[in-house]
């Protein structure tokens, strides 16, 4: 059974990957996660993707990373660990990532959620980083970017008492954008992607990253950051179409040069 399903496309710019291991409600052992790199290897070279949609099942996004295999590592093992450079993998796709969460999304889940540009969920949605819980913690950016996300009151609390939250509260603390019904939530990730990939690819890719990189530097190197790339679009034909079309009142053919 494939790892990762595929949706065939892209359509309309949009990829989407279903996580498939319901035997462990998605736990993500190496397999799965070398199949998820080698998929954004081909999402990323690929000109007519320009927004990637991942989800789980209805049950599980992901049930945090595999605990089985991770039993059968030691010190040497865990520095060994293939499953580092795929998480590396991920943090280096640069199209936009967007993450719809059903059900639980615990653990190494709730990491690789929180590597999206923008996370929705189901109603059904659980989140949590119960590593505490095994006598260990978070070791794929649970830490980090979840106080990033919501603040050091609510990720403290949940990294220390491994207590996962609604999605409801997920959306009040700012981790997730929206909640949907659940079998709602894939079509509604889709449209905002689809949305995303009507645009052009260059200012997305850039707007993208001065998000991002502003999230972790000072307001100073945020604003040079996004003044240099601004001005770098300057010389995009994609510029020169939006405002065109804007000037003679139509919609922009964007070619992503
Ligand atoms: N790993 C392996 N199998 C899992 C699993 C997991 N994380 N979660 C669930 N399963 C399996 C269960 O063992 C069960 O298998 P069978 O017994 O049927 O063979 C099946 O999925 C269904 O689960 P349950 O029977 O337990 O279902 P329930 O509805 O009763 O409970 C649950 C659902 C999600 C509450 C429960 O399964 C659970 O608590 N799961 C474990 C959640 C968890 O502790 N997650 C954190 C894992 S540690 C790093 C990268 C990543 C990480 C660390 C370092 N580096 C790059 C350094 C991440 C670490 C983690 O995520």
């Amino acid at each position: 059974m494939p790892q990762i399903l595929l949706s065939e496309g892209p359509n309309n710019g949009v990829r989407l990957l279903t996580l498939n291991r319901p035997e462990a409600l998605n736990a993500l052992n190496t397999a799965l996660l070398e199949a998820l790199s080698e998929q954004l290897d081909i999402a990323e070279t690929d000109p007519e993707t320009r927004a990637l949609v991942i989800t789980g099942s209805e049950r599980a996004f992901a049930a945090g990373a595999d605990i089985n295999e991770m039993a059968s590592r030691d010190v040497v093992g865990m520095l060994e660990d293939p499953r580092v450079q795929h998480w590396a993998r991920i943090d280096r796709f640069v199209k936009p990532l967007i993450i719809a969460v059903n059900g639980f999304c615990l653990g190494g889940g709730c990491e690789l959620a929180m590597r999206g540009d923008i996370l929705i969920a189901g109603t059904n949605a659980q989140f949590g980083q119960p590593e505490i819980n095994l006598g260990i913690m978070p070791g794929a950016g649970g830490t980090q970017r979840l106080v990033r996300a919501v603040g050091q009151s609510l990720a403290m609390q949940m990294v220390l008492t491994g207590e996962a939250i609604s999605a409801q509260r997920a959306l009040a603390a700012g981790l997730i954008t929206e909640i949907c019904q659940p079998e709602l939530t894939i079509e509604r990730a889709m449209a905002i992607a689809t949305t995303i990939a009507s645009k052009g690819p260059l200012a997305v890719q850039l707007a993208r990253e001065s998000v991002r990189r502003g999230a972790d530097m000072d307001l100073a190197a945020g604003l040079r950051f996004e003044r240099h790339a601004f001005t770098i679009l300057a010389a995009t034909e994609d510029r020169r179409e939006g405002l065109n079309a804007f000037r003679n009142k139509r919609k922009p053919q964007f070619s992503g040069r």
